[in-house]
């Protein structure tokens, strides 16, 4: 095990009724026995000591061996009352004791340096730690638990195999003679099947895992900002009869059928009056550009105009189209909806719900779909050459690219640079 200085810092978040302060290293029972009186002369993994600390506060003190901890080095948890002062105060005298404030993220970078999780394991603690749905939540926990680390593994293993093959077909060729070349094509096949539905699914779940960008976009006064305030069921936006009324857009993170969704209400397009309205409608085309998808609302009383054929000719991301006001009139285009009475709402969030797509089992990320279809081609290109009866040792570079660019997700083959980008974006106690 990697030899490191003892750490400690807050893992629950301020403002609960319970705070935890974490230690871990080699130092870590040695310091939290000088902050708690009833530290036990027989210390024991997994017990909780109930006790006094040094800051005159009560709680439990939970002990976690070397090699049976989250990290895999000796731990000590303090469960201390969550006020700001009990936690300063602890943490000051723990800093005077042999432990340092941990950085971002520092923790769970130890569990995977000493080898306790790989790097797609990291990434999805922290993953766990900001889900806002269940079904974010389900693909997390299957990450966590090495689902991805293990298929890459046995994707990796299959091409290491034939890489060894052809190495030692060309070190040792009178000997051993040359590889089949379908067994080799069979092994490669057997890592790209493994590869591709990974892809797929990653692709497929980007949004069920990242959360769906919404622009609402669409003439003035067609109800767009009614139909924020109705589906954030609060008056965040202001609503008024008086085309032009919102300017700036307004942006709200809510779940709508289980999937996190940025709704972003935007200025009603059309000629401006003046020149704030005009700088509005400028953002309302950069949010539309942004969009993972547009609602594209207008007044069912009024019906689609050309002014609105020639907006929805120009949007790249795809579009919904909503008439509102199904109260007042009827439209043939789109879902319609009323945002007085609610009604065809349930239809517009059941489309959302089949355009996000459904996923299930291991759902790699954005940073593991790209090294999986690296990879991927890589593969692509050795089969490729095989098929064409390229001398093997071509084929050499190809796999190593393979196994590299596997080696990124679970971590194998990554850099410092690497590291510190994943782990920064994790919070202090991760
Ligand atoms: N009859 C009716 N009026 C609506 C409906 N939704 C919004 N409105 C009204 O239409 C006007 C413009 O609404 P607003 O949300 O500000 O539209 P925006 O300019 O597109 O943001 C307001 O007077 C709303 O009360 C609806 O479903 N039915
Ligand atoms: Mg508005």
């Amino acid at each position: 095990m990697t030899p490191f200085d003892t750490i400690c810092a807050p893992i629950t978040a301020p403002g609960g009724a319970v705070a935890i302060i974490r230690i871990c290293g080699p130092e870590a029972w040695e310091t939290a026995a000088t902050a708690f009186n009833s530290f036990p002369t027989e210390p024991t993994s997994h017990r909780a000591y109930y006790g006094h600390f040094s800051n005159g506060d009560d709680g439990l003190l939970v002990l976690f061996a070397e090699g049976h901890s989250y990290t895999g080095e000796q731990s000590a948890e303090l469960n201390i009352h969550g006020s700001s002062a009990s936690v300063a105060t602890l943490i000051a005298h723990l800093e005077q004791n042999g432990a340092r404030l941990a950085r971002p993220g520092e923790f769970t970078e130890r569990a995977f340096l000493n080898g306790r999780i790989d790097l797609s394991q990291a990434e999805a603690v922290n993953d766990s730690v900001r889900a806002m749905t269940d079904r974010q939540l389900s693909i997390t926990n299957e990450l966590r638990e090495g689902g991805l680390r293990t298929a890459v593994i046995q994707a990796s293993k299959s091409i290491v195999t034939a890489l060894a093959a052809i190495e030692a077909s060309v070190d040792f060729s009178e000997e051993i003679g040359d590889v089949d070349p379908l067994l080799l094509a069979e092994r490669l096949n057997a890592a790209q099947g493994v590869l591709t539905p990974l892809i797929i699914s990653g692709q497929n779940g980007r949004f069920i895992r990242e959360g769906i960008r919404i622009a609402i976009v669409g003439p003035p006064n067609a109800g767009k900002s009614s139909l924020l305030n109705r589906l954030l069921g609060v008056n965040r936006a202001i609503v008024t009869n008086i085309a032009g009324t919102t300017r700036d857009y307004v942006e709200e993170t809510c779940i709508l059928a289980g999937l996190q969704c940025n709704l972003i209400d935007t200025a009603g397009l059309r000629e401006a009056t003046d020149v704030v309205e005009s700088l509005g409608i400028q953002r309302t085309r950069a949010m539309a550009a942004q969009a993972d998808l547009i609602w594209y609302v207008f007044d069912a009383s009024v019906g689609l105009t050309p002014e609105d054929q020639t907006e929805l000719e120009q949007f790249e991301a795809p579009v919904t189209i909503v008439a509102n006001k199904a109260d007042l009139g009827y439209s043939e285009s789109g879902v319609c909806i009323s945002t007085y009475t609610g009604s065809g709402i349930d239809i517009l969030i059941r489309d959302l719900n089949k355009w996000a797509g459904d996923v299930s089992g291991i759902v790699p990320n954005r940073r593991h779909v790209e090294h999986l279809q690296n990879a991927s081609s890589s593969l692509s290109c050795a089969l490729t050459g095989i098929e064409l009866d390229h001398p093997f040792d071509l084929l050499v570079t190809h796999l190593r690219s393979a196994i590299y660019e596997l080696g990124l997700i679970t971590g194998e083959t990554a850099d410092q640079d690497l590291l510190q980008r994943i782990f920064s974006d994790f919070c202090i106690g991760k």
